[in-house]
């Protein structure tokens, strides 16, 4: 499951709906397949050609069309980078309800079309509620204005929801209207370190009681993780010492209305927390600058580039019940043992990280080289794990090109087949994103 290749002839970079709405119906009229493109930072090979569909990109269309200071509902085309809306609204007091660690290449557009759930979510909720409208290009060249700024609109079907996590294959987005949350007045954020996994979920209770509306990320990381981010320079948030006996780590972040208020609130969690008796924690380092918060979010947003440049990473973005997150690592790692391939000319590591609030861990598998030995331990195997605790094989990055045989196993035939009613009707000629989401 290697990064994915295509080659496309041409790429189009449309400035307007319009010329997009052209494109698409001189596409549509001469049956030529399309790859809608954002910021290219997927990892489900979603806007990379499999064949040589014409890749239409977003990129010129990145303006804002309004900003409401008051509503805090921003109108923006969908080729605006996720980093610029974020420094467009953060003077008028609000951010982007989205975080990930792509923002500095990725699109509104291509976050909507995936979906995508991030740093955020458990604080800011999914794009299915922030996103208020949208604007879409479908199939034939009909422009879908559903670029409504209502908070409230409940006349008809919610169309826009489809477009939502569509992966650009029932249209493309040119417009994203959406609801930006007023801006913390602080910000804060403490990383943990656990003794041991089993930890983890009395840790998310007591610091979702402890510190209950401000709370705005859980993020967990398990110790090879962390010892690849840090070796390959994504930061140094421990100690040696800190670091001494830990099994993984917690990173939590406040986003709350006063700094002394959060600030106490942190500090009473970090005291409760080491007094206890049998402590939940080796010990917690509370950031006390911002640029010790920037470094505990580096380190945690750092872990993907780690595992790129560590090796070949087989990456499985699932959702399976909290309480499984170590065992889902362990089993895995034990399956590939169990056929001679945990070895440094194999598999080096398999790693866990991700958002314990959404559920979702990434699962990685670190080896020396892409193999078919390799991806035949790891599939099914993987996926049949993932469908035993009634999981998703795709918790927030989508299906793309690469995922399209284990979509069955987190939906069942009889929403496949409704997802394919919809893609006909949508799109017959199948001429948008073909190859990506439904086989
Ligand atoms: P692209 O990669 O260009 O396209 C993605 C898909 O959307 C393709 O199928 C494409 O055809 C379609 N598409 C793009 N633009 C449009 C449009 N305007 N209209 C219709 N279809 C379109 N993802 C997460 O969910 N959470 C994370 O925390 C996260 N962290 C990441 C960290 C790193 C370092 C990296 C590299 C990726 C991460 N991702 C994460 C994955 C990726 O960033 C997201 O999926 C992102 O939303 C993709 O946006 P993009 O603009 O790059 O889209
Ligand atoms: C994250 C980023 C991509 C990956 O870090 O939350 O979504 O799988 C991931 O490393
Ligand atoms: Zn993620």
């Amino acid at each position: 499951m290697g990064k994915y290749h295509g080659n496309a002839t041409t790429v189009l970079k449309p400035k307007t709906t319009q010329e997009v709405s052209d494109i698409v119906k001189w596409c549509h009229e001469k049956r030529i397949g399309i790859v809608p493109q954002g910021g290219n930072t997927g990892l489900v090979g979603g806007s990379v050609p499999v064949q040589d569909e014409v890749i239409i990109s977003l990129a010129n269309m990145s303006q804002v069309r309004s900003f409401d200071p008051i509503s805090g509902i921003l109108i923006a085309d969908a080729g605006c980078i996720l980093q610029s809306l974020t420094d467009y609204i953060a003077p008028h007091h609000h951010v982007m309800p989205i975080d990930l660690g792509a923002k500095g290449s990725c699109q509104i557009g291509g976050n909507v079309a995936t979906n995508a759930g991030g740093l955020r979510l458990l604080r800011y909720g999914s794009l299915h509620g922030s996103v208020l409208g949208l604007e879409v290009v479908l199939p034939d060249g009909t422009i879908l204005d559903q670029l409504t700024s209502l908070r409230k609109d409940n006349t008809g079907y919610d169309l826009k929801q489809l477009f939502i996590g569509a992966e650009g294959t029932l249209g493309i987005i040119t417009g994203v209207s959406i609801l930006t949350p007023p801006s913390p007045q602080a910000s804060n954020n403490v990383i943990f370190a656990l003794p041991h996994f089993d930890n983890v979920l009395p840790l998310y209770q007591s610091v979702k009681r402890q510190l209950s509306e401000i709370l705005s990320a859980f993020e967990f990381i398990d110790r090879t993780a962390y010892d690849l981010a840090v070796k390959h320079g994504q930061g140094r948030a421990l100690s040696d010492e800190d670091v001494e006996g830990a099994q993984c780590f917690v990173l939590v972040e406040t986003s709350g209305g006063r700094r002394e208020h959060d600030e106490e609130k942190l500090t009473t969690l970090l005291e409760t927390l080491l007094e206890a008796d049998k402590p939940l924690i080796n010990t917690g380092v509370l950031a006390q600058s911002p640029a010790q918060f920037s470094s505990l979010w580096a380190l945690r947003e750092g872990v993907t580039e780690a595992v790129s440049k560590e090796g070949k990473a087989y990456k499985y973005d699932i959702s399976v019940p909290l309480s499984t997150f170590k065992e889902c690592v362990d089993v895995t790692r034990e399956h590939l043992r169990s056929k001679g391939l945990m070895r440094e000319d194999a598999v080096k590591h398999v790693v866990g990280y991700g958002h314990v609030g959404d559920g979702n861990l990434h699962l990685n598998v670190v080896a020396d080289t892409y193999s078919s030995e390799i991806q035949d331990a790891l599939e099914p195997f993987i996926y049949e794990l993932v469908a035993s605790h009634r999981g998703s094989v795709s918790a927030e990055h989508g299906i793309g090109a690469m995922k399209t045989h284990a979509l069955h196993y987190s939906k069942s035939a009889v929403s496949i087949t409704w997802m394919k009613k919809i893609k006909e009707l949508f799109d017959p000629r199948g001429i948008m994103n073909p190859g990506k989401v439904l086989e």
